[in-house]
């Protein structure tokens, strides 16, 4: 850790601090909505509720670690000497990715019927794959195993985000105009938010100062965690609800 401007450590908590509240509040409110989609969608949303809340708890363990790692002293925050502990971050992703992935598969058919089940099972495989590779970059000192491990990591990467484009492409035309858009906006979300990790890792390497580049890694994970979390399981149960109302509402039920 390097020495941080008042200004800059407590962007950074509090941006940890929103992320603990966003997370929390999705937790509620994918519950809570549970009951407004059709049975076969309520698996999406409790997925959803899974990761947000196991996010939520390792933004409270990594605000713990952040804070505990530097020491205010003579009007700047010194490192205490205790480390930051990033592998909350990469244990959260290594339980949560492939939980985004499954909770998509829950709403949209992903493949034909039977072999759409091996489909997302590879993108689970190829995301854990990407969190394992990634990690011992991170926490590297070395540029140079930086960026071999970043793009080793890479190839599982592009490989998911290829697939789920074809693959949602592909469902879009069986689907009603209402839920085309929605599953389209996700798509677009899906390669914005996920396509932010690969460029905030790259901070360091891009010349970034060093106290720079942890605000900008630090913020720049926790925004894209909020959007790729909270904000995609907002996406989800509302191409549930489309769905739901495509075929014919809750009344089907009674
Ligand atoms: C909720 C958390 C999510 C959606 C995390 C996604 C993480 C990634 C897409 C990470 C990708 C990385 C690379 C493609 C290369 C560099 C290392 C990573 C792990 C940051």
């Amino acid at each position: 850790m390097t020495i941080l401007t008042s200004l800059q450590y407590s962007l950074i908590t509090n941006m940890f601090s929103f992320t603990i509240a966003a997370m929390g509040a999705a937790f509620i409110f994918f519950l809570a909505s549970r009951s407004q989609v059709l049975p076969k969608y309520r698996g999406a949303l409790l997925i959803s509720g899974l990761v947000v809340a196991i996010a939520c708890y390792h933004y409270v363990r990594i605000l713990e670690s952040f804070t505990g790692a530097f020491t205010f002293t003579a009007g700047m925050y010194q490192p205490s000497g205790k480390p930051f502990n990033d592998a909350y971050r990469y244990v959260d992703w290594l339980l949560t990715v492939p939980l985004l992935l499954l909770e998509l598969a829950a709403v949209v058919q992903l493949g034909a019927r039977a072999p759409g089940q091996g489909l997302t099972a590879k993108l689970m495989l190829a995301a854990v794959l990407m969190i394992l590779t990634g990690y011992p970059g991170e926490i590297s000192t070395s540029m140079t195993s930086r960026a071999v491990w970043g793009a080793i990591s890479t190839i599982p990467f592009v490989y998911i985000l290829f697939i789920l484009w074809v693959k949602l492409g592909e469902v879009l035309n069986k689907e009603k105009a209402e839920v085309q858009v929605l599953i389209r906006n996700t798509r677009w979300l899906l390669l914005a938010t996920w396509g932010f990790y690969p460029i905030t890792y790259l901070l360091p390497q891009l010349g970034v100062d060093p106290s720079s580049s942890v605000v900008g890694v630090q913020v720049g994970y926790a925004i894209a965690d909020v959007l790729a979390k909270a904000g995609y399981g907002v996406m989800i149960y509302a191409i549930a609800s489309a769905k739901t109302e495509a075929e014919g509402g809750l009344e089907v039920l009674a």
